[in-house]
This record gives C-alpha cells, structure tokens and sequence, in this order.
C-alpha cells in the first residue's frame, strides 16, 4: 500500500566530505528521506549505513540508502550537487575547472534523464561556472537551479564580525554577493548587528580587513587542512537552502541565481539576494546598490561571464 503521505527524498550527488555532512544535517533537522550517490563503488553504501545508525540516537525516522546507480535518484524533491574535486593547498577555485567541468556535464545529463522535477543545489566548484553548467545541460536555468555560495560566505563574514565586537552571531546579519571567488561582494550597508548599521561599529579599515578576510576564508581551510577544503560549513549553508525549499520558508538567501535584468545583469548565474520556497528561487531581490558595490557586482560578474565562456569551450 502506498503511504498517503511520503516523506520528501533528498539526493545527494557527490557522498564524499561535503556530502557525507549534508546527510547527517539533513538527517539531525528531519528533511526527508536521503539517497547518497557517488562514483565511488560501495563508499556511499557505507556511509548511508553508518548514518542510519544515527537514526535512533536522534530518534529520527528515515529511509537512508547508497548508490551508485541514477536510477535511484528518480523522484527526488531536491538534489545537492558536490561531484567535484575540491582545491589543494595553493589552488584556486577556477584550477578546477577543466576537471570539474567534465564531471559536472555527466551529472547534469543524468539530472535531466531521471530527477526533471527536482530542486538543484549547486556547490561543487568553481561555483558559478557549474551552476551554468548544470543550467545549459538540464535547460532549467532559472527557479530550479541555484548555487550555494552566498550563504557560506556571508556566514563566514557574519562570524568574523561577531567574533570581533564579542557579540551574538545570531544578531549580526550581512549579504556577500557576485561571484564566488576573490572578487565576491560583501554589501557593507546591508550588514547590521541587532539592527544597528555595521558602519557605527566599527571603522572602515577594520571593515575592510573583515571583508578581506571572508575573501580568503576558503583558502585559509584549504591551507590548514593540507588535504581538502571546508565542508562542514559549506555543507550547513546548503542545507539551510534545501530547508527553506522543502518547509516553503521563503527564507532571504544570498544565492547563485540565473538574473534577467536584476542588477543590470543579464543571462548570468550571480551570486544576489533571493528568496527560497517551495517554487525555489521564487524571486531576486533587486535592491538599489551604492554606486561602488554596483560596480564591484559588475566586476565580480564580469569573472563569472568569463568563467562562463571557459564552460562553453569545453560542452
Ligand atoms: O561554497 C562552495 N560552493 C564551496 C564548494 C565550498 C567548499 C567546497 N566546494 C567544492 O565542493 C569543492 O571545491 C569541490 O568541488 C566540491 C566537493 O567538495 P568535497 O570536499 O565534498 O570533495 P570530496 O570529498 O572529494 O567529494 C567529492 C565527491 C567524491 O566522493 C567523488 O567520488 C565524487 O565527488 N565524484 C563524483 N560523484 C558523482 N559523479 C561523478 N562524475 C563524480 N566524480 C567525482
């Protein structure tokens, strides 16, 4: 008999470090039920049991399964995509697109066969130029696939400042937008701490220095690390996503999104302000930016348009 109410099916494309976190969040916040695929034979099998044996330590009811195989991603409500190589020490982000470009192409083509319907989160990278790529393939650019970015790097911005005025991070809120690299775009007028403009607490050059800072927070993991990047927090932004997707929380993200028009950019998956519900990337948010974070938006898209046309040499 088929249940009168199913649980939604979260799948995960990528089950290694990002992805193995993002089944354990997923799991702690009671999403849905989850299928972890992976090229790697047997690894996702290991980890979807190693999580099910989490499943009456959080009193969770779920079903939590491994795959190597497409097909049993079919009916899925949303997918989060980390198939990728992630940076070693010294890399950039864009270093991996040659590599990640191919993975990400194989993936998009099963996406379009076996989960048409399905919510996309992005996070593999070079970020923005696989969120194009997963648009072109499946020919679902706009509410249907968005890149987590903007999340991650507005947290680590929002930490940053919390941790250096002694406060909540739970009452500092920031927008980092535009590509995610070097050039992405922390929208200081945006940025508050209980309301209060960021701008009446602290100077510009510490503002810049938090800024500076978000830019090469990936690196900093990366450098530490000595083997991979960050995934629990990458892995965190993503979810937060995927919630406000399934529960319809329409929450206010900073979010790689295909913009028409919006900030004056056209045909371009940005990292802007969108709000995430039940429809996914329901809207855009296009707020009037000082003349400088314009440009700075500008600027950063302009390494995305690029990274765009690297994309198209290579499908
Ligand atoms: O903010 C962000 N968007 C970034 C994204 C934050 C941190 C890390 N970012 C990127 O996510 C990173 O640069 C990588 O490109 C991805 C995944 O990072 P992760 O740390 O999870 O990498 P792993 O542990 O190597 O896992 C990648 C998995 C691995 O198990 C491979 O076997 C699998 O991807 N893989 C594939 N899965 C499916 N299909 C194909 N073709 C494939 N190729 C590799």
């Amino acid at each position: 008999m088929t249940p009168k109410f199913q649980r939604p099916k979260i799948g995960l494309i990528g089950s290694g470090q990002i992805g193995g976190q993002l089944a354990l969040l997923a799991v702690q916040k009671q999403l849905g039920d989850i299928v972890l695929f992976d090229i790697a034979a047997d690894m996702p099998k290991g980890k979807a049991l190693d999580i099910s044996h989490v499943l009456p330590v959080e009193g969770v009811d779920a079903r939590i399964s491994g795959t190597s195989d497409y097909a049993d991603l079919k009916g899925s409500d949303v997918l989060i995509v980390t198939a990728g190589l992630p940076r070693k020490p010294g890399m950039s982000r864009d270093d991996l697109l040659d590599t990640n470009v191919k993975i990400m192409k194989s993936v998009a083509e099963n996406v379009k066969t076996y989960c048409p319907d399905a919510f996309i989160i992005v996070i593999s990278n070079p970020l923005d130029a696989m969120v194009y790529t997963m648009a072109k393939i499946t020919g679902r650019p706009k509410t249907p696939v968005v890149g987590m970015a903007g999340v991650l790097d507005s947290s680590r911005f929002r930490f940053f400042v919390a941790e250096r005025l002694g406060v909540s991070v739970a009452d500092v809120t920031a927008f980092v937008l535009g590509g995610h690299g070097d050039d992405m775009v922390p929208v200081v007028p945006f940025c508050s701490v209980g309301g209060i403009p960021l701008t009446q607490l602290l100077s510009q050059s510490e503002i810049d220095a938090i800024a500076n800072r978000t830019r090469q927070a990936g690196g900093e993991v990366v450098a530490l690390l000595k083997t991979g990047s960050a995934f629990m927090s990458p892995a965190s932004s993503a979810i937060c996503m995927a919630e406000s997707y399934l529960r319809d929380k329409k929450r206010v993200l900073p979010a790689a999104a295909l913009c028409e028009g919006e900030f004056g950019l056209h045909g371009l998956h940005v990292g802007v302000p969108t709000v995430i519900g039940a429809g996914g990337v329901e809207r855009i948010l296009d707020v009037k930016l000082s003349s400088s974070d314009q440009a700075a938006l500008a600027a950063s898209a302009e390494h995305v348009r690029d990274l765009v046309l690297e994309v198209d040499k290579r499908l």
